[in-house]
């Protein structure tokens, strides 16, 4: 993998660059469209590349550890043939998820046990054994094993964690390193800063995590319920002391304004469910703001969903249709609006590239927060 910035923006801290794998490039800023268990939601891989024109998609170690399990991905030739999607794909190392949706889950120095939310079934996950499963789903960037602690979080849990997280980040960077890739391509491992919410400790985990030297870095424990200010706090913190050579990763964040702000802190990658999970609902991001397509005040509305970004959902189909589908419970409402939704972060993430490139950004994204933040 390799990351070549290409400017900085002269307002802030944002930056325009390319990442380059043996799946091809990423231009930066980007979102990365979630795919847990090897699909995206409600969306197809051809929609995906020629509608969203999305670059790179993430998929979970721990949903497809658990389904369709490593047998079939490795007999499939790895994740990117399986799925048939060609172009880069990020997998996180199961480090949140197991958190968030494993049973009885038991945390100790060797690593997590946990039942899976499927079947009940035992499983245990090492550090080792995360960079073996990452190995066989064949994700162009790995994640390192990390625990990410919740919100509220005690400072002397937060800080024996983060520890921990950095005792974990060794093991994973020896296992990486003596292992190789099982499908002729090269794979990376980005390491994961912790912390919670403490100044002292983020320091600390990010000056850790920097002297790994790894082609990329990711920060994690953050949009876990904290404020938003204090997340900010923390990305910019963070960002100040991870390389300025290598891309960096803000995990489950976030919001269009959210990701606005934060690649002004120099952020370069993202990822959320939001603009899958929030579609599904009927919530629509679009470039003038946030709609509840559920609202009556919509019923009528024939104007295109988006005629701003020129993407084919956006400007064929209506708000009234769009609308009805949605209340009707029609899978059709969920596609177009998950598709439409992505179009939009994509679009936003596009036009901050271009504005940081003009080194218009700044000006651009204050405007861009009060537009994008406004329900309709
Ligand atoms: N760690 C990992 N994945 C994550 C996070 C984390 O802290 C977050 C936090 N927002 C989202 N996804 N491994």
């Amino acid at each position: 993998m390799k990351f070549k910035l290409e400017a900085n923006d002269t307002g802030s801290k944002a930056r325009a660059g390319v990442v380059t794998t043996d799946h091809g490039d990423i231009q930066t800023p980007i979102f990365m469209p979630v795919g847990t268990a090897g699909s995206v939601k409600a969306v197809h891989q051809r929609e995906l590349k020629e509608d969203i024109k999305a670059q790179i998609i993430l998929g979970n170690t721990y949903h497809l550890y658990l389904r369709p399990g490593l047998d079939i991905i490795e007999r499939a030739g790895g994740l990117h043939k399986f799925n048939g999607w060609d172009r880069p794909i990020l997998t996180d190392s199961g480090g949140y998820q197991v958190y968030s949706l494993a049973d009885t889950r038991k945390i100790k120095e060797e690593g997590v046990t946990f039942q899976s939310h499927i079947d009940g079934s035992r499983h245990n996950f090492t550090p080792e054994y995360v960079m073996d499963i990452q190995r066989t789903i064949g994700a162009d960037i790995m994640m390192a094993f990390d625990e990410c602690t919740p919100y509220p979080c005690e400072y002397d849990y937060a800080k024996n964690s983060m520890h921990m997280t950095h005792r974990w980040l060794k093991r994973c960077c020896d296992h990486f390193d003596k292992t190789e890739g099982k499908y002729g391509y090269d794979q990376t491992l980005f390491p994961i800063v912790q912390g919670s919410v403490y100044k002292d400790l983020r320091v600390q985990s990010a000056e850790m995590i920097a002297s790994f030297g790894r082609e990329g870095n990711a920060i994690g424990g953050l949009s876990v319920g904290e404020p938003a200010e204090m997340m900010y706090e923390m990305t910019d913190l963070v960002c100040d002391i991870l390389p300025k050579d290598k891309p960096r990763y803000l995990m489950g964040v976030g919001t269009p304004a959210n990701i606005l702000e934060c690649i002004a802190l120099g952020v370069d990658m993202f990822d959320c469910v939001m603009p899958t999970r929030n579609a599904r609902n009927g919530m629509l991001f679009t470039s003038e703001g946030i709609i509840n397509i559920k609202n009556k005040k919509w019923e009528d509305d024939f104007s295109p969903i988006d005629s701003n970004l020129g993407g084919y959902v956006d400007t064929f189909y209506s708000k009234a249709y769009l609308r009805h589908l949605i209340m009707s419970k029609e899978i059709l409402g969920a596609q177009i609006a998950s598709i439409h939704n992505l179009s939009f972060y994509l679009w936003l993430v596009g036009e901050a590239r271009e504005q940081i490139k003009n080194g218009t950004f700044a000006d651009w994204k204050n405007r861009m927060v009060t537009k994008v933040s406004q329900r309709l």
